[in-house]
């Protein structure tokens, strides 16, 4: 059996999305890299087949936390004061790769993709009644989001993986917050916070023509 530090629990997750705005309306980078840790804890639970998932994503977070903690690490601390920084320092590529390959930004967009999955996501896991199928779910809400910006290969690995996600019981058991029911209401007060975060950085993205980057 996992740890308890090891072991998922759907209100941390929802805890660290609600630390992530600060009053006037920044996201905080420290709190949005915890949020995704917690996820790629709860994707650790649900088996092997996932770990090309969370490998990919955990090798993004760090990116993030090592820029988090290095020398510039004040110029981390929102996402709008990254790309603030990045951009008038130079320090992202904007048509092809070349000499930033792994910027703050570039990195983060990728998550930030993946945060439009989750929002969609979550929002059939909530909707669902109790003979609806996860993978169906998982795999409707990738195809609306992520997939047009993976490759082939990627989309069919990914395609694989939805299949062996576990039935919605056991995967609202690995919620680890008490019965259906409460999964639901908690679910219901996640969405609009993971909803706001997705949104502001949508639009400081969009303002800063950052949506294409390679
Ligand atoms: C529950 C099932 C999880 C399904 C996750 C869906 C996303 C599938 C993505 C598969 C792609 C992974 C392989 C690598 C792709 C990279 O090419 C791509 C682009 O990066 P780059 O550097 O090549 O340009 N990377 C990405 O698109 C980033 C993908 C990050 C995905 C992180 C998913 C973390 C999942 C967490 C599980 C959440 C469970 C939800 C329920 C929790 C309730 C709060």
């Amino acid at each position: 059996m996992a740890s308890e530090d090891q072991k998922f629990c759907l209100l941390e997750v929802l805890d660290t999305f609600k630390l992530c705005l600060s009053e006037n309306k920044e996201v905080y980078l420290e709190h949005y890299v915890a949020g995704w840790r917690g996820l790629v804890k709860f994707l650790n639970s649900l088996g092997a087949v996932f770990g090309f998932i969370s490998k990919d994503a955990v090798s993004k977070i760090q990116i993030l936390v090592n820029f988090l903690n290095g020398e510039h690490g004040s110029q981390y601390v929102t996402i709008q004061s990254m790309v603030k920084y990045e951009l008038e320092n130079k320090l992202v590529d904007q048509k092809k790769q070349g000499s930033h390959p792994e910027s703050g930004c570039r990195t983060l967009l990728r998550l930030h993709r993946a945060l439009r999955w989750l929002e969609l996501f979550l929002e059939r896991l909530r909707t669902s009644t109790e003979d609806s199928k996860t993978s169906f779910m998982c795999a409707e809400a990738y195809n609306e989001s992520l997939a047009k910006y993976h490759t082939w290969m990627v989309r069919t690995a990914a395609g694989m993986a939805f299949h062996m996600l576990p039935g919605r019981p056991a995967f609202f058991e690995v919620m680890n917050v008490g019965p259906p029911e409460q999964v639901v209401a908690i679910l219901g007060k996640a969405l609009p916070l993971i909803s706001e975060v997705y949104q502001i950085t949508e639009d400081l993205y969009a303002q800063h023509n950052l949506l294409d980057l390679p």
